[in-house]
């Protein structure tokens, strides 16, 4: 198993971007200079996260970023994507914090310097404690300090991000972490779900008109997840419920940013809790993007259930990954040609995609050929989307390093790199030398056509 494209596959023009993701919590560790935040808090809940664990040390990312930024320009990538810890930025009177600015800016010099693009993700999930206890995306001043945040540290990084999103995963951000409690800040209630889900994307539309004005050069958009939803069966029943869910968990987001509407279910189900929609939100939060970034994993099937809008099949039937998640490619072509058809899109991104395996270190190897299997189905999976219409600038692999998984801790591994986390010491695993070998083959039949 090695990760092949065939020669003529347009990924692998050289315009095609191929980048490695990460985000900040969930690698950076190095919390004794920064203020704290929802996720610091989040872990100390009992039972809060499977393994107990905290985001204090993590890869510690921050003492050893110099020799992660070595490893990721050993794999040859045209970009980095990374995520600004606002709480590593500002303190709690909205003033920037000069010491982590400038941590931010030597990575950004280091990655211009070596040709490497970064994208930079503005929120990936860690938002300032002093803002949560104030309400955190249940309140709608929260969408103003994003937008000074935005403002200040846009102007800090001057001319040097090749492209901004907003945010990464609204949804999750408002979903797991507001309706369904199981990410910070652990509430729940579909009300407050659709509430937080509604700042976040005023804040993106806030966000996106400071980034014309500061970042004028940039590609600037937003990061969205999607699990494309399909019917357990062929009855009409079953078709409703898929449909109702893909509504509900996916259109939520997607449709007010590219067509400046919410779904019917969304403002009707349940009675309610509708998003708190105000004069002019909808026209800030649909602002023209110059691209949008989707990330991708599995899917899900549903099936309808008495009493219920619809309800997830809970026995999977294809392979699945460490995460319970169904190895599914072809749910990511059919996602992508559904989304062209639905809407008229900007230039896609592939931000995120990947799986955790249960990688073992052996005499010094981790031998996941299940991963680069997974990342050869799903590049495919990204050709074929491309065959058939789709604009598909780049593809980035999920993630660099093992990390902090959220909810799951540490005991979930998604890295190419393999993380030991008692010596912190970082081994390429075989997908990530596929994923290498793929780009090194890649420079040099460039090499030889310019040549030609
Ligand atoms: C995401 C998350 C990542 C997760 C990954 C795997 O954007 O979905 O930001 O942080 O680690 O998705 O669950």
């Amino acid at each position: 198993m090695s990760i092949r494209l065939h020669a003529h596959s347009p990924l692998l023009n050289e315009a095609f971007c191929f980048g490695v993701a990460t985000a900040s919590f969930q690698i950076e560790g190095g919390i004794e200079h920064r203020e704290p935040c929802n996720w610091d808090v989040f872990c100390q809940q009992p039972g809060a996260i499977a393994d107990q664990s905290d985001g204090a040390v993590a890869c510690d990312h921050f003492h050893r970023w110099k020799e992660d930024f070595a490893l990721i320009k050993s794999l040859g990538v045209d970009a980095y994507r990374m995520s600004i810890s606002w709480p590593r930025v500002m303190d709690a009177n909205g003033q920037l914090k000069q010491e982590g600015v400038n941590y931010y800016i030597e990575q950004l010099d280091w990655l211009n310097a070596n040709n490497i693009k970064p994208f930079i993700t503005l929120y990936h999930w860690d938002l300032p404690q002093h803002i949560e206890e104030n309400g955190g995306w249940l309140n709608r001043e929260t969408a103003y300090l994003y937008e000074q945040y935005v403002d200040a540290i846009t102007q800090a990084f001057g001319d040097r991000v090749y492209s901004y999103a907003t945010f990464n995963e609204p949804f999750c951000s408002a979903y797991l972490g507001y309706e369904l409690g199981i990410h910070a800040p652990g509430i729940t209630g579909t009300k407050n779900g659709r509430t937080a889900g509604h700042h976040l994307l005023l804040a993106h539309g806030l966000g996106m008109a400071v980034l014309r004005k500061n970042a004028p050069n940039a590609l600037c958009g937003i990061v969205l997840n999607i699990t494309p939803t399909y019917p357990a069966s062929d009855s009409a029943e079953d078709i409703a419920a898929a449909k109702m869910a893909d509504q509900i968990l996916n259109q939520w987001l997607f449709q007010p940013v590219l067509a400046g509407s919410y779904p019917e279910a969304v403002l009707t189900e349940p009675e309610g809790a509708a998003p708190p929609v105000e004069e002019g939100d909808l026209a800030l939060i649909s602002t023209p993007i110059d691209f949008l970034g989707i990330n991708y994993y599995t899917r899900e099937v549903y099936q309808s259930a008495e009493g219920e809008l619809y309800q997830a099949v809970p026995e999977k039937t294809l392979p699945l990954t460490d995460m319970g998640w169904e190895v599914f490619p072809q749910g990511l072509t059919d996602v992508l040609v559904d989304l062209h058809q639905r809407y008229t899109l900007p230039p896609l991104y592939i931000t995120e995609n990947g799986a955790a395996m249960p990688d073992t270190l052996q005499n010094g190897e981790v031998m996941d050929t299940d991963r680069a299997e997974y990342i050869q189905t799903h590049l495919q999976a990204v050709e074929n989307a491309m065959q058939q219409g789709v604009d598909i600038r780049g593809y980035f692999a999920w993630s660099l390093l093992d990390n902090f998984e959220w909810a799951e801790g540490y005991v979930k591994r998604f890295g190419i790199v393999y993380v030991d986390y008692q010596t912190q010491q970082r081994t390429l695993k075989y997908s990530g030398r596929c994923y290498q070998a793929l780009l090194t083959e890649r420079r040099q039949s460039e090499r030889q056509e310019q040549r030609a």
